[in-house]
């Protein structure tokens, strides 16, 4: 199995990457923001629950998310492996997936971290608010909350996969095409059978 950490603050282009990784390397795309939007389109409790708090640009409680992914990973036992888009986002997060994952006798094999500049990401999320209609992009006062969030409770994620030495930082500011080309060397590296 392997599995892949797509890292990075909110616009970063985990989304656009995953979309063209996962039809490259074939893995199973895991995204939390997908997850709890779909859950909002559906008006689930757990939906409403959460668009309320997304829409304040914060972090949906680390129960809930946790949940979610272990679901989707006992829903999908022949996968080849997953991508992680948008999870974890925090500590518990690390190490809740740490541990579903060694129930599998499988790991975490490599983290790529998207760095992109503050600048960069509001204006992008601001551009894709202008058409995706998700009510977290219209808003610059959202997006910065969203970008706070990412600093105090995530950025730690990274830390928490660097003392295996799992975390390779790519340039996520350029072409889509320059920046998957650089991630996908990285994962070529890792992933000979
Ligand atoms: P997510 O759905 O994960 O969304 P995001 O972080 O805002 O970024 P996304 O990955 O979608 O955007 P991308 O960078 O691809 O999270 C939304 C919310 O859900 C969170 O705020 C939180 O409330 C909740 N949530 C999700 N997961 C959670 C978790 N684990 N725990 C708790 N809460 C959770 O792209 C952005 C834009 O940039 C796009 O328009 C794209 O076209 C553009 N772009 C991409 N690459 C570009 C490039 N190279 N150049 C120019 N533009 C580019």
């Amino acid at each position: 199995m392997f599995n892949l950490i797509l890292f990075g603050p909110p616009g970063s282009g985990k989304g656009t990457q995953s979309e063209k990784l996962i039809a490259k390397y074939g893995l199973n795309h895991l995204s939390t923001g997908d997850l709890l939007r779909s859950e909002i389109a559906a008006k689930t409790p757990l939906g409403l629950e959460a668009k309320n708090i997304m829409d304040k640009g914060q972090l949906v409680p680390d129960e809930v998310v946790i949940g979610m992914i272990s679901s989707a990973l006992d829903a999908n036992p022949t996968a080849k492996g997953f991508l992680f888009d948008g999870f974890p986002r925090t500590g518990a997060q690390a190490q809740a997936l740490d541990n579903l994952l060694e129930l599998k006798e499988a790991s975490i094999n490599v983290m790529l971290a998207l760095d992109v500049s503050e600048k960069e990401l509001v204006k992008r999320l601001l551009k894709r608010g202008e058409t995706s209609g998700r009510s977290d992009d219209t808003n610059e006062h959202v997006i910065r909350a969203r970008i706070t969030e990412y600093h105090n409770k995530t950025a730690i994620v990274a830390e928490y996969y660097r003392q295996f030495n799992k975390v390779v930082l790519i340039k996520g500011e350029g072409s889509v095409d320059d920046i998957f080309a650089a991630l996908s060397k990285e994962i070529d590296e890792r992933n000979k059978e």
